[in-house]
């Protein structure tokens, strides 16, 4: 053996010895394991609604309240950057956020207690076999399976003396990659679960984000994203109280107020069908990567 090995030897093995004499205290290597509960939240503003500026609302004045906010989850996947998968949900599952309460989405019971840093899911068409769960009826699933809808959302936007209805759905699959969360001040990719414990994993919906008026942030960070409803309530074309999808694709969208961020929206119907792709979120504010199906 020549030095210069033996010195690449022996360094290698001190730093074994020291990632074993730091093992037990690692969390994210307690060996064990623990269960992961995915759930699925619409925070405040899909259950009560999203109120005017100053209260953190619509810049125009508009408040939104949803009747239905139906989404469904699926290909729930929990792994790590090697490609070792911990947990991969089967099938699909509808919910409808605007009632009330952090629900159920899968357990995953048996989970090896350690970091696993790569989360994912999708909000994807619900087919035949989706599963209905307690916040969604069997009429919800019917109207998602004739749209080949993954999200349909319906509700009243007021102002003043005004009120126009939306009913919409979306039958786009869309992909939620590489899940992180703020956790201890830091960014982390994924989660870490500890022996002997149950970590809820909160697969959040943002129902703000279909009355963005930028379809990415900007660069700038003084430049705002703001929600506004005026240019969605003049698109009421036939003036019937119904702000229809149809009507939103034949109105062109006002790039002084709206921003499509280089993506290629030229009316209100496809800049509100990128939006609904931006819906979904991880545990909270967590963000993921967002690629269509
Ligand atoms: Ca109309």
């Amino acid at each position: 053996m020549s030095r210069s090995l033996f010195f690449s030897f022996g360094f290698s093995s001190i730093l074994i010895s020291l990632a074993l004499a730091c093992g037990g205290a690692d969390p994210t290597r307690s060996g064990g394991e623990g269960t992961l509960s995915f759930t699925t939240w619409g925070e405040e503003y899909i259950e009560q609604g999203i109120p005017a500026d100053p209260e953190g609302g619509f810049a125009d004045g508009w408040t939104v309240r949803y009747e239905q906010f139906l989404v469904s989850f699926q290909s729930i996947e929990v792994s790590d950057q090697s490609g070792e998968i911990a947990a991969v949900m089967p099938g699909s599952k509808l919910f409808d956020n605007t009632v009330a309460g952090v629900k159920a989405i899968i357990d995953f019971a048996g989970v090896p207690a350690r970091a696993w840093d790569r989360v994912s899911y999708e909000i994807a068409p619900v087919t035949a076999a989706t599963e209905l769960t307690p916040s969604a009826t069997q009429a919800d699933l019917e109207l998602m399976l004739a749209g080949g809808y993954s999200l349909f959302v319906s509700g009243t936007a007021s102002k003043a003396q005004t009120a126009k209805r939306f009913a919409w759905g979306f039958a786009l699959g869309t992909r939620y990659d590489e899940c992180s969360s703020a956790a201890g001040g830091r960014q982390q990719a994924g989660i870490v679960l500890t022996n002997n414990t149950t970590l809820e994993v909160e697969l959040t919906t943002h129902g703000d984000h279909l009355f963005y008026d930028r379809l990415q942030a900007s660069p700038d960070p003084s430049v705002p994203t703001s929600l506004r409803f005026d240019a969605l309530a003049a698109a009421d074309q036939d003036e019937d109280g119904e702000i229809t999808l149809a009507e939103l694709n034949a109105t062109p969208l006002d790039v002084r107020l709206y921003d499509p961020s280089g993506l290629g929206a030229v009316n209100y119907g496809a800049f509100v069908s990128q939006l609904a792709r931006t819906v979904g979120h991880f545990r909270g504010e967590g963000e993921c990567t967002v690629r269509g199906l």
